[in-house]
C-alpha cells in the first residue's frame, strides 16, 4: 500500500497541522445534506482542455489503474483524521486517460449536490490526489461522498468534492462554491490557509 502520511514533510510541518485536533471519529460536513446518487445512472464526466472527453461509468472508472493509499484527512473546521485507507484512481491516471492539453492550467470539480471546488492543475497532478470509492476497506458511505469522491491530503478537505460527477480542465482559474464564499482559495493546512 502506498503510504502518503509523510507528505507533511514536504510542507515543513508536523503530521497534525497547526490548529488541528486529531479525532478518531469521521464527522460529516456537507453544504446541503446527502444527495441520492443512483450508481446505475452515475458517470464521471471529464471535459474541457482535453483531447479525449471521458464519460466513465463505475466499472470503467474501476477499470483504470487503481491503488490503495494510507492518507490523513484535514478539515478546515479543525479536526484531522489520520491513517485513512482509500482505494481509487490517482489524478495523474485521469489526466493521462483524458489527454489533458498544454492549455489546461486549472481544474474544477463538479458534484451531484451542486457543489464545486477548484485547484490549480499542478496542485492536482500528484499521486495523493485520489478519486476514491472505498474507505477503510468498505464502500464509501453516502454521507462521506459515495459512490465516488475526491480526497486531497495536501489540502483542507473542502478541496475534495464528495458525490463527484465531473472534472473540468480550465484554461483560466475559476472559483468553486466555498472559494467564492470566503474560504481560502489555496487551502494549505500547514500554512493555516483557512479563510480568504
Ligand atoms: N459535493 C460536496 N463535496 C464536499 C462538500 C459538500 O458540501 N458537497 N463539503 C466539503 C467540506 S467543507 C468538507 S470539510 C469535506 C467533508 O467530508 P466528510 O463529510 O467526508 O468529512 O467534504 C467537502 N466536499
Ligand atoms: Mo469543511
Amino acid at each position: 500500500m502506498y503510504d502518503a502520511t509523510s507528505l507533511h514533510e514536504e510542507f515543513d510541518g508536523e503530521r497534525v497541522p497547526p490548529g488541528q485536533r486529531e479525532t478518531t471519529r469521521f464527522p460529516v460536513l456537507s453544504k446541503s445534506g446527502t444527495p441520492s446518487v443512483d450508481l446505475s445512472e452515475w458517470t464521471l464526466d471529464v471535459w474541457g482542455a482535453v483531447n479525449e472527453r471521458l464519460e466513465l461509468d463505475f466499472d470503467a472508472l474501476r477499470g483504470l489503474d487503481t491503488e490503495t493509499q494510507r492518507q490523513d484527512f484535514h478539515c478546515v473546521t479543525g479536526w484531522s483524521r489520520l491513517d485513512n485507507e482509500f482505494t481509487g484512481v490517482t489524478f495523474p491516471t485521469i489526466v493521462e486517460a483524458a489527454g489533458v492539453t498544454d492549455e489546461a492550467v486549472h481544474v474544477m470539480f463538479h458534484a451531484a449536490d451542486g457543489y464545486t471546488t477548484n485547484l490549480p492543475l499542478d496542485t492536482c497532478t500528484r499521486r495523493e490526489m485520489l478519486v476514491t470509492w472505498e474507505h477503510d476497506g468498505e464502500r464509501l458511505p453516502a454521507d462521506h461522498g459515495g459512490p465516488v469522491r475526491v480526497v486531497v491530503p495536501h489540502r483542507y478537505a473542502y478541496k475534495g468534492a464528495k458525490w463527484l460527477t465531473g472534472i473540468e480542465f480550465l484554461t483560466e482559474p475559476e472559483r468553486g462554491y466555498w472559494e467564492k464564499r470566503g474560504y481560502s482559495n489555496t487551502a494549505n493546512p500547514w500554512n493555516e490557509e483557512r479563510y480568504a
